[in-house]
């Protein structure tokens, strides 16, 4: 499949349909000279494009709607815009995205725009009791709003196993847990305020169990364990929580009855791709599943310069996602 969107670079698109047309929120992946590590600094973004279209069919028109926020517009980041969610509530729609604040942390802020397409404008400070990255915001059926987040190594999920907002410089860099019996952690999920700017309450670690044990999945486990990307969605009343195993390099997913889990792992929706990161995103439009995603194809392998790109998906009988249409 060629890519979505080939006059720059993106990644780690969130995508949603609002107002019949899908939105595509993603990553705007930018040249660097910063030397490549596993902390992920050649990362090193500063803006947000929003990208929408009426059509999924190859060669269909993709509308860049322009850059609708950069680091320099928002008081608290200092670099690293880092893979953006949107959602929409009351009438308004947010910008989600993580970025580093003056202190060089990953936190995770707002923006607040009246249609999809942006213009955003960002709150001052980010969301209190955030950290991290990747945030992913999920508004259930009854209007419940929920943001799930989390990265390790560079995204400095594993410095925060002292408690939230406790962080251990310790654990900096391309860490984390490891050892015999020694649980994986697990991403955060947070329920939203009524007006979508806040946390609730304290946010609380997801558990993704086992299927042949029932026992959290394990630190060592890298071809299963959450490393990053986050996404939610509900499919025939069940909530399915899909995620990147990182340097393992697949896309999984963990199904469960309530959307704070537990959930128990399913399967892999996506191998490997050309690229060391894999990030993406599950909807519905027009009756059909889409997962949205992104390779290194476009620039040829160059880790930092990624594409987005679309394969449909589909459901056994029996709720497993697969990528061939069941008989
Ligand atoms: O795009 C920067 C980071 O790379 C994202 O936040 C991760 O999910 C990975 O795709």
């Amino acid at each position: 499949m060629a890519p979505l969107i080939k006059h720059l670079y993106t990644a780690d698109p969130s995508a949603h349909v609002f107002n019949g047309r899908v939105y595509i929120y993603p990553s705007h992946d930018r040249e660097t000279d910063i030397k490549f590590n596993d902390n992920g600094d050649q990362y090193d973004m500063a803006d947000y494009h929003v990208f929408s279209t009426d059509s999924l069919d190859p060669e269909s028109e993709v509308i860049d709607h322009g850059v609708v926020l950069k680091t320099d517009d928002v008081p608290w980041v200092s670099k690293q815009l880092w893979a953006p969610d949107a959602a929409t509530k009351n009438g308004k729609y947010y910008l989600y995205f993580p970025a580093r604040d003056k202190e060089g942390i990953f936190r995770i802020g707002v923006a607040v725009g009246d249609k999809p397409e942006g213009p955003f404008k960002p709150e001052e400070s980010y969301i209190k009791g955030s950290y991290s990255i990747d945030p992913a915001t999920f508004v259930d059926d009854d209007g419940s709003a929920y943001m799930y987040f989390g990265g390790l190594w560079g995204g400095q999920l594993q410095c925060y196993q002292k408690g939230n907002n406790i962080f251990d410089e310790s654990w900096s860099g391309p860490k984390e847990p490891s050892g015999e019996g020694v649980p994986a952690l697990g991403p955060r999920v947070g329920k939203l305020t009524e007006d979508m700017l806040q946390f609730e309450s304290e946010v609380q670690e997801i558990t993704i169990l086992a299927p042949e044990t029932g026992e959290k999945i394990l630190a060592d486990d890298h071809d299963r364990r959450f490393f990053e990307a986050a996404w939610m969605h509900k499919y025939q009343g069940k909530y399915y929580f899909s995620y990147s195993t990182g340097d393992s390099h697949y896309i999984c997913y963990a199904v469960g009855d309530s959307p704070i889990g537990p959930f128990t792992y399913g399967g892999r929706i996506l191998e490997p791709v050309l690229g060391w990161t894999t990030h993406h995103s599950i909807v519905e439009f027009k009756r059909r599943w889409w997962l949205f995603h992104h390779d290194c194809e476009l620039s040829g392998g160059v880790d930092h310069l990624r594409s987005v790109k679309i394969k449909e998906i589909f459901y056994t009988k029996d709720g497993k996602i697969v990528t061939e249409k069941p008989e």
